[in-house]
């Protein structure tokens, strides 16, 4: 099934939580500073309603630090929405608060049950398929159950493999339009985007491939300016947001908001 894969009129985002400061992180740079991400996260939500989508903005949960990151709790298409089961010990609640919010927008909210685990950022929705990477994060089992509940409706799921050290498969890739990707050389190098047009992100610059096609816009991290002038350059309308904090505990576009 071939789905409009870049054109969205909802989105869903959470304001993040003062504890932020303990959020997960592969590494430790620093506590994000929690008005900046304030200050950034307004800017991504007027971005995201500045191509005309409406935006749900759900209030913060201190006991969860990660929720801002409401991608890795669901995956919404446009015949149901699924609640994911985050890898995460730390996160696994957040699914269950999603589910409330999803439950009222959609007829149909499927979840993925114990023993598997899947998280949203391993999950990429293209124009003719749905990549799944497997990661630290999400298993076999969880990916097994997700592709039964797409097939059903109607979707085709490929398993593949976040890269070792990768939080997640997002982390290195984003969908540009139907059939064009984002991606570092290290992932495309896995040979997973066979068949689709792969524009590369600039060599130290990793951290631009966690972008966002939203509507006519390519939201990206500020700080990549040979990235930015590429994409640019091949005809996208790129709009830049400060992603220093959420960087910290390895957040990025795609992490910030559920599309649909
Ligand atoms: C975590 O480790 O789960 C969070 N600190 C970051 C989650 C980023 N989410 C994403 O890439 N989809």
């Amino acid at each position: 099934m071939t789905e409009p894969s870049f054109e969205f009129s909802r989105a869903i985002t959470r304001r993040p939580a003062a504890s932020i400061t303990d959020g997960l992180r592969a590494v430790d740079v620093g506590s994000p500073d929690h008005a900046q991400m304030l200050a950034d996260h307004a800017h991504y939500v007027a971005t995201l309603k500045s191509t005309g989508a409406e935006v749900i903005e759900l209030a913060p949960l201190e006991e969860f630090p990660d929720s801002v990151f409401v991608e890795d709790a669901a995956l919404c298409l446009p015949q149901g929405a699924v609640v994911m089961r985050p890898g995460a010990p730390s996160r696994l609640g957040e699914a269950a608060e999603m589910a409330i919010t999803l439950r009222d927008m959609y007829d149909d909210v499927l979840e993925i049950n114990s023993p598997g685990f899947i998280e949203g950022g391993d999950i990429l929705v293209t124009g003719r398929e749905i990549l799944v990477g497997r990661s630290a994060r999400t298993d076999a089992a969880g990916v097994a159950q997700l592709a039964r509940i797409v097939a059903d409706w109607g979707h085709t799921l490929r398993e593949v493999f976040t890269p070792p050290g990768v939080l997640h498969f997002k982390t290195d890739c984003s969908l540009l339009d139907a059939e064009t990707i984002l991606a570092t050389k290290r992932l495309d190098a896995s040979g997973c985007f066979d068949g689709y047009r792969v524009l590369h992100v600039a060599d130290g610059e990793e951290a631009a491939a966690n972008s966002i096609r939203f509507n006519q816009l390519v939201i990206m991290p500020s700080g990549f300016p040979r990235t930015a002038g590429m994409l640019s350059d091949n005809g996208f309308e790129v709009v830049e947001i400060n992603n220093s904090e959420c960087a910290k505990v390895d957040g990025g576009m795609s992490c910030l908001s559920l599309r649909f």
